[in-house]
């Protein structure tokens, strides 16, 4: 399906399912974009944010459905995906992080991924956990941004030193740095940005669609090829 309106608002945000592992998520039809995070970044309230009024990630903020993949579809052609938080493991593997394995089979097989936002609290130094989750994604090859959130809590100064340590920390792994952002739930910073990412990678897709000879295409099958590759996103930050 093609979406031939602008996404930048979004004008309906439909909760579809919370899925406990990948089999149970539904059709790769629609391109979808995962936010994650450790919990507490503000990735419920981000995607409130990005939603508007519309109220998209109250499910995920209710006590037990935080260990599930929310998925939500947007102006009824593309998704957002609420993944549950990471956390260091327990026992003889503390110390490294440790998904959720849904989260991890879901960003290493979901074919219509078409990005993940990782989500930092602006207000504190690297940390380990953030670091590892960077390092695991760059590993699988998991195309991701960088969404520095909560700016209104602390200076413009000690966000612009937390976003410069961390990137000093990843800045050997990568050839050409992700991109990242700031943003702010509370003020709507960075919310455009965002939209705009999203509109990026859907116009993207859509003047493939066009391109495409077969008009029964599949999108999934589309996506596909591309799961693999970094955005083409550099902004630096
Ligand atoms: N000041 C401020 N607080 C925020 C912001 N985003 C989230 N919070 C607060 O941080 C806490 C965790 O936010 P939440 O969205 O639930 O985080 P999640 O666990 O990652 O989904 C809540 O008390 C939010 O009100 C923000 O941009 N600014
Ligand atoms: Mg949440």
């Amino acid at each position: 399906m093609r979406c031939e309106i602008s996404i930048v608002n979004i004008s309906s945000a439909i909760f579809d399912c919370s899925a406990p592992d990948l089999d149970s998520c539904p059709d790769e039809s629609l391109p979808e974009f995962a936010f994650i995070g450790r919990s507490n970044a503000g990735k419920s309230s981000l995607l409130n944010t990005l939603a508007g009024e519309l109220g998209m990630a109250r499910v995920s903020a209710t006590p037990g459905f935080t260990k599930l993949i929310n998925i939500f579809t947007i102006n009824k052609c593309w998704r957002l995906v609420d993944l549950p938080g990471y956390g260091f493991a327990h026992g003889a593997r503390k110390h490294r992080v440790r998904f959720n394995e849904a989260v991890a089979e879901y960003l290493e097989h979901r074919t219509n991924l078409c990005l993940v936002f990782t989500l930092i609290d602006s207000g504190l130094a690297p940390q380990q956990i953030d670091l590892e989750i960077v390092e695991w994604l760059v590993r699988h090859a998991v195309p991701f941004v960088l969404v520095f959130t909560k700016t209104d809590k602390v200076s413009a100064a000690t966000v612009h030193a937390n976003v410069a340590a961390f990137t000093d920390h990843i800045s050997a792994w990568f050839e050409k740095l992700p991109a990242g952002f700031t943003c702010s739930a509370k003020t709507g910073q960075g919310r455009q940005e965002l939209l705009g990412v999203i509109d990026e990678q859907m116009t993207a897709i859509n003047v493939a669609s066009s391109r495409a000879p077969a008009p029964t295409e599949d999108l999934s099958l589309r996506i596909r090829p591309d799961r693999k590759r970094r955005p083409d996103l550099n902004r630096p930050w």
